[in-house]
C-alpha cells in the first residue's frame, strides 16, 4: 500500500497513527500543498475532494476520507482491535471521529495554513491565483484558498478558531470521566486515535489549555497516548519546527564564507 499524505495535516496524521498501531507496512508519498501536487489529475484520481491523505491499495484501488481509511485498515487487520466490539459504544465512537472532523479540522485548518501557506500565497499574482484556483475541484476548499490568498484571517478569526478547536479538551474531559483512560468504552480505539494529531496542535499552540489544572483526565491521556509506541513512528513532529525546515530546504541559508 501506498500512504499520499502531509507531515503537518491533521487527517494525514491519524492514519499514520492507525498504520503504526497496526504494524502494517506502507510506503509513504509526501505530498506538497504549496506546490498543489494534491490537484494533480493523477491525484484526483484518488481523491476526487483534493485533500490528504489518500490510500493506494495493493489491487490499485484507491480510498479517502482518514476516517474511512482507518475503519479499512481496522477491517483488514483485525489485531489490535482499534473499535469497540459493542455495537452502542462502536457507534459512540463514530460520531466522535465525525464530531472531530467537523468542528475541529476546520477551525485547525485556519491556524495552520494561516502560518503555513498564507505567506506564500499572498504573493502569487491575480492570474496566478486563478490558475490554482481552477485547479481545485471543491467550492469550499477554492473558497479556503481563495481566502488564506487574498483575505488572511483576521486575529479574531483566528482567536475564535482557537477557541473552537480548544472545545474539544471539553468534550473529551467528559468522555474520560466514566470509561478511565481511553475514550470510548474503556479501551485504545480509533477515537483516541483521530483525536490525537488535534491534542497535540493544542499542547503546542496553547500548552495552559492542556495542563493538569484545567483539564487533567485529558493532560492524562495525552501523556498515555505519547508513550505509546506507535505514537514515536507516526511522527507528529512540532508543526512551527517541521515548517521552519520545509522552509530551509526550500531557499537554504546562503552558504558562510568561512564553510
Ligand atoms: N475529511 C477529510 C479531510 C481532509 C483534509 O481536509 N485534509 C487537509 C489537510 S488536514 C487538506 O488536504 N487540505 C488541502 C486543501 O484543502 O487544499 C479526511 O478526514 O480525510
Amino acid at each position: 500500500m501506498k500512504l499520499y499524505h502531509g507531515w503537518l495535516s491533521s487527517a494525514s496524521r491519524r492514519v499514520r497513527l492507525c498504520l503504526a498501531e497496526k504494524g502494517v507496512p506502507c510506503e509513504s508519498i509526501p505530498i506538497d500543498m504549496g506546490k498543489q501536487e494534491h490537484h494533480s489529475p493523477a491525484y484526483l484520481a484518488m481523491n476526487p475532494n483534493g485533500v490528504v491523505p489518500a490510500l493506494r491499495l495493493d489491487n490499485g484501488e484507491s480510498l479517502y476520507e482518514s476516517s474511512t481509511i482507518c475503519e479499512y485498515l481496522d477491517d483488514l487487520h483485525p489485531q489490535p482491535p482499534l473499535r469497540p466490539a459493542d455495537p452502542y459504544e462502536r457507534a459512540v465512537m463514530r460520531n466522535f471521529v465525525r464530531w472531530t472532523d467537523e468542528k475541529s479540522l476546520p477551525n485547525l485548518l485556519i491556524l495552520n495554513w494561516s502560518i503555513a501557506l498564507q505567506p506564500g500565497a499572498s504573493q502569487w499574482s491575480d492570474a496566478q491565483l486563478q490558475e490554482r484556483l481552477a485547479r481545485v475541484p471543491t467550492p469550499e476548499r477554492r473558497e479556503a484558498w481563495n481566502r488564506i490568498a487574498r483575505q488572511p484571517y483576521t486575529d479574531e478569526e483566528k482567536a475564535a478558531a482557537l477557541e473552537n478547536l480548544l472545545a474539544l479538551l471539553g468534550k473529551m474531559e467528559a468522555m474520560l470521566a466514566p470509561s478511565g483512560d481511553w475514550l470510548v468504552g474503556g479501551a485504545y480505539s480509533l477515537a483516541d486515535i483521530a483525536a490525537a494529531p488535534f491534542v497535540a496542535r493544542i499542547a503546542e499552540l496553547a500548552p495552559d489549555a492542556l495542563s493538569n489544572a484545567r483539564c487533567p483526565r485529558t493532560a492524562d491521556w495525552w501523556a498515555r497516548i505519547q508513550q505509546r509506541p506507535a505514537f514515536a513512528l507516526a511522527r507528529f513532529d512540532r508543526f512551527d519546527v517541521a515548517l521552519r525546515q520545509r522552509q530551509a530546504e526550500v531557499s537554504p541559508a546562503p552558504a558562510r564564507a568561512d564553510s
